[in-house]
């Protein structure tokens, strides 16, 4: 940022000229006592000798002080739908992580669950894993469905890196979602030890399809790792990364031997997934009486307290104007219907966050919360599609289903479909969305609110798609004059394995099994966790869907996809105008053509196939 403009940041420290040490010894805690640092000097000091005493072939790695690595993902959720990004939705823990962590104010995704996904797990673009769209294969490289073999998750490196590893969640980089699928690209075999959760994308709450643990497809009802009387995922999600945890300190208890060797002298990575608030809204009643009136004056009122919050939060300027609203509350129909969803997906929201207090615990109880990198993001904007929003009352008149019983598995994501029981799955008004018989999404209306201030939807190359929080707390590797700030440096998904890989002392690699491994597209973070503003050489691309933008310093290009039209470029200035609400395409058009052969460039390189492409292969 610019000092001269008035947006200046309130909590971004002067700018900092640090050396960043690519094998670090971690900056000292202020809470760590003078005895303790005496201990932990000379085992560092042992450690060193040590190192030279042991065989060439013994990696650094081993005796570097690793932080541990906790990825915290949502999924469908606005940038403004956690507190301390502006919510009036309860996130307490969150919130907590904020405060003692760094914020980023300008984290991009890519828009949607499955680029996301391989985009974060790689370190690439999503195009360049083999995922540009979803998990179709549609006959290019770029858009296979499922990752390819010339680049690595971050487990697969940290793993060569003494790392273990664990996954409780969604997975959704694999076109592979059968019970006798091959099992290629599932988390166990892209260098996870032990993973709990769901292969495929979206579904119910209460018994979503696909749910695995390791390589095996179980139910809720047959699942020898984890029973619960009311089984909800979110809780299941965070019940077993907790477990997950208690194991990997206390290796005697745990049910699989896959990582009994020295697991507790080894860094733990652990990649949590929730699906939470992606559709259906789904929600225990006593979280959902917590937000009943919140909601009952409409969009606007929430959209602009979350406006104000946001700015004094210092994560928005409040030059940018806020953009309209999108949805007219005194217009909507079924007004009643359409406030109890807004109540769920805020119920699904408060439960996450539940379930994160007791990972933060479970970390505090091995005394490892203060050497553990967690991060937490989303994995694209509010989402305004219409699932289960069109009443389905005439086609389920008098249907049943034979039960699934214990072992029964649920296959469908979306109506038509049963609950274990039989029952088939209600959507639209009056139906109020919550329970296992329901299938409702919240629409674009509320999409809008959680994407407040900004343009634009998941799907989007505008602010309102790509948009997400990142907090980074780390007591032990972040400097104290960042604690509770915010850094507004750009940043992306592909940044994060960099960050990894540097945090964790780890080797990227050029060839895996002989083939050859693309080079990481990102940069690492660590510089910012000491208050350095980050150098980015490469500007940001985008493309979903025909979707299209490219962020490069304070530009941004960006194109919304209208069938049968050609593409119409705007271009923004994101220092005065991020809500983008003022094009300067005609204005600026010499600009505006250099940013567009950056983007094709760009589009190039990564393998970017013009939308719409209709052929499909299997
Ligand atoms: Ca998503």
């Amino acid at each position: 940022m610019n000092q001269s403009d008035p947006f200046v940041p309130p909590y971004w420290p002067p700018l900092q000229v640090t050396l960043i040490n690519m094998y670090p010894t971690k900056p000292y805690s202020p809470r760590t006592s003078h005895l303790f640092e005496c201990v932990r000097r000379f085992a560092l000091y042992l450690g060193v000798i040590s190192w030279f005493m042991l065989p060439i072939s013994i990696p650094r790695s081993s005796v570097a002080d690793q932080p541990n690595i906790v990825v915290i993902m949502s999924d469908d959720m606005g940038f403004s739908d956690i507190g301390c990004y502006g919510s009036e939705i309860q996130t307490p823990h969150l919130d907590r992580l904020a405060r003692n962590g760094l914020r980023y104010s300008q984290f991009y995704n890519t828009s949607r669950c499955c680029p996301t996904r391989a985009a974060l797990l790689t370190g690439l673009y999503s195009h360049q894993a083999g995922i540009g769209l979803m998990t179709g294969d549609r006959g290019f490289d770029a858009y296979r469905g499922d990752l390819n073999q010339n680049c690595q998750t971050f487990a697969e490196v940290l793993r060569t890196a003494g790392y273990k590893n664990y996954m409780s969640g969604k997975w959704h980089v694999t076109k592979f979602t059968g019970p006798n699928a091959s099992n290629h690209n599932w988390p166990l075999q892209r260098g996870f030890d032990r993973f709990y959760g769901t292969i495929t994308g979206a579904g119910s709450f209460w018994d979503p399809a696909t749910l695995c643990r390791g390589n095996r497809f179980i139910t809720p009802e047959n699942d020898p790792g984890y029973s619960s009387k009311d089984f909800y995922y979110t809780d299941a999600i965070s019940d077993n990364a907790v477990t997950f945890i208690r194991d990997h300190y206390n290796p005697k208890e745990q049910d699989d031997s896959s990582s009994r060797n020295s697991a507790d002298r080894s860094p733990l990575m652990m990649y949590v997934s929730y699906t939470s608030a992606h559709w259906p809204m789904h929600a225990f009643k006593s979280d959902i009486t917590k937000y009943q009136g919140t909601y009952d004056l409409g969009f606007t009122p929430i959209r602009e307290a979350r406006y104000r919050k946001a700015i004094e939060e210092g994560l928005i300027s409040q030059k940018w104007a806020k953009s309209p609203g999108a949805v007219d509350w005194t217009t909507t129909p079924n007004k009643s219907w359409d406030i109890r969803n807004m109540e769920v997906y805020a119920a699904m929201v408060d439960r996450m966050d539940q379930g994160i207090g007791k990972i933060i615990d479970e970390l505090e109880a091995q005394s490892a919360l203060d050497n553990t990198i967690v991060i937490y993001l989303q994995d694209n904007g509010g989402c305004a599609e219409g699932y289960g929003r069109s009443p389905n009352a005439d086609r389920i008149q008098g249907k049943s289903f034979p039960s699934l019983g214990r072992n029964g598995l649920q296959t469908k994501i979306w109506p038509p479909m049963q609950t274990r029981d039989g029952r088939p799955l209600k959507t639209g008004p009056p139906i109020l969305a919550g329970a296992e018989d329901t299938f409702v999404a919240y629409g674009p209306g509320w999409a809008n609110v959680s994407n407040t201030p900004f343009r634009g939807y998941k799907h989007d190359g505008l602010e309102g798609g790509i948009s997400s929080p990142l907090i980074i707390h780390w007591p032990a590797g972040l400097s104290k004059t960042v604690r509770n700030g915010i850094c507004h440096n750009p940043c992306h998904l592909i940044d994060l394995m960099p960050t990894f890989v540097a945090a964790a002392n780890a080797k990227y690699p050029t060839v895996v099994n002989g083939k050859p491994i693309q080079p990481m597209e990102g940069i690492s973070l660590l510089p910012s966790f000491q208050g350095t503003t980050l150098q980015r050489e490469m500007p940001l691309g985008f493309e979903h869907h025909g979707n299209l933008a490219l962020r490069d310093g304070r530009w941004k290009i960006v194109s919304s996809y209208r069938r049968d039209q050609p593409t119409r470029w705007e271009l923004y200035d994101m220092e005065v105008d991020r809500t983008e609400l003022n094009d300067l395409s005609e204005r600026m058009p010499d600009k505006l053509q250099a940013m567009v052969r950056q983007w094709q460039s760009w589009a190039d390189r990564v393998g970017v196939k013009k939308w719409p492409f209709s052929n499909k292969k299997k």
